[in-house]
């Protein structure tokens, strides 16, 4: 069996989507995602100029030797463009195994661990009240994981809320084609989200769990402080707390309480994740699928999360595509250390134009499919009418200019 033709999608139903579609000479075609938001166009360039020419002639069957190649055989390994890259390849060949099986990607895997996965949605408002109303929402839809971010007074944006919520203070960037700025200022941040946290248990009570993301905001100092300060609340986790660049620095975190940390949503490689997880200085790995070389790669950080006890929230806003978020779903149908799954809710009409998933949502679960391979099916005459726009995540500024993590 052999790869007769890959092509590159880059298509913007909404927002843009990095795809890749493998042909066979058996007729199997398979697809997989590749995005990486506000750097797609560098994917479709590693695919097209360095991966799809080597790909061309081989055997499709050969997974496992397809993603050595691609990562051992570059020299250069690793990165975010590259394993997006990889990742492309390796979601589409699992499609098609699964297309040839006649079975599920999550049997090929080992089968189910559970007939459904909990998923959390993101609640975010301008300030505690609007947030409290938005996680009423996901309450009423039966979610019972929920994000919260808010608001920070003073503050011109906040990651997570979303800019219809923040009417009139906006984020302007200095051109309309250049990233948003937003401000930042970790003590008025570290003053109002306890009280975001206290108002929801009042609010909420056990009704449901919360999560929360700082987005590698903190000095590992202050992040001790806040993971101290939220553990009444009892958290399902906190997340990114700090840029994970230096782990040794969350031994502080970690020592100083017991609420959960999550971490993992930048790495591409298991030896990134490897000295959180085996030291368990985290209780949650947040690898994407696309980001950390696909399915093939993501299964060996599973497998070595469960053994250092470990679960996976793996990533899933709203730049997974549905085809990346499918390969999520089977993972976590099968993973035995299934955590939960972020879930994003795309604009419905344009996405629907291009993408229809066989797995559906009921009250706060995903339900995995029996459909053959990921399960989704791509309109590729759409894609095509949903042109790339070039867009950027935000860049964050403290109050006198400097750059910050975003
Ligand atoms: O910033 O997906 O948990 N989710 C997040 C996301 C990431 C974006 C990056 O592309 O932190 O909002
Ligand atoms: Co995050």
């Amino acid at each position: 069996m052999k790869i007769t033709n890959a092509e590159v999608f880059l298509t913007c139903p909404g927002r843009n989507f990095v795809i890749l579609k493998i042909e066979t000479d058996q007729g199997v075609v398979g697809y997989g995602d590749g995005t990486l938001n506000g750097r797609e166009k560098p994917v479709v360039s590693c695919l097209q100029d360095c991966v799809i020419p080597m790909l061309i002639g081989m055997d499709p069957r050969r997974i496992e030797d397809v993603w050595q190649l691609l990562y051992r055989g570059a020299y250069w390994r690793g990165g975010p463009v590259a394993m997006s890259a990889i990742a492309a390849v390796d979601l589409a060949l699992w499609d098609i195994k699964g297309k040839m099986a006649g079975m599920p990607v999550y049997d090929l895997l080992g089968g189910r661990s559970r007939e459904k996965l909990q998923l959390y949605g993101h609640a975010a408002g301008r300030d505690i009240a609007a947030t409290i109303d938005a996680v009423s929402a996901w309450i009423e839809q039966g979610y019972r994981t929920v994000r919260a971010q808010t608001g920070v007074p003073g503050l011109n944006t906040i990651y997570g809320v979303q800019s219809s919520s923040n009417p009139g203070i906006g984020s302007a960037p200095p051109r309309a084609d250049l990233p948003p700025v937003h401000q930042w200022d970790s003590d008025a941040y570290l003053k109002v989200v306890p009280e975001l946290f206290e108002q929801l248990a009042l609010t909420f009570g056990d009704q449901a769990r919360f999560l929360h993301d700082t987005h590698h905001r903190l000095r590992p100092i202050e992040a001790a402080r806040l993971a101290k300060e939220l553990e009444p609340f009892h958290l399902f986790w906190l997340e990114d707390v700090c840029r994970p660049e230096l782990a040794e620095r969350f031994r502080l975190i970690r020592s100083a309480s017991t609420t959960p940390l999550a971490l993992g949503e930048v790495f591409h490689t298991i030896q990134e994740c490897q000295p959180y997880i085996e030291e368990g200085l985290i209780d949650f790995i947040r690898v994407a699928a696309i980001h950390a070389g696909g399915i093939t790669h993501t299964r060996r950080i599973i497998d070595f999360s469960a053994l250092h006890d470990v679960r996976i929230g793996l990533h899933g806003p709203p730049d997974v595509s549905p085809i990346g978020m499918a390969a999520q779903v089977h993972l976590g149908a099968w993973a035995p250390n299934f955590g939960v799954q972020e879930w994003a809710v795309f604009p419905a009409s344009e996405m629907d134009d291009v993408f229809r998933h066989e797995h559906w949502i009921e009250r706060g679960h995903v339900i995995p499919s029996e459909a053959s391979g990921l399960g989704v099916t791509f309109n590729e005459t759409n894609a095509k009418k949903h042109e790339f726009k070039r867009s950027y995540l935000g860049v964050n500024r403290l109050m006198d200019g400097t750059v910050w993590n975003y």
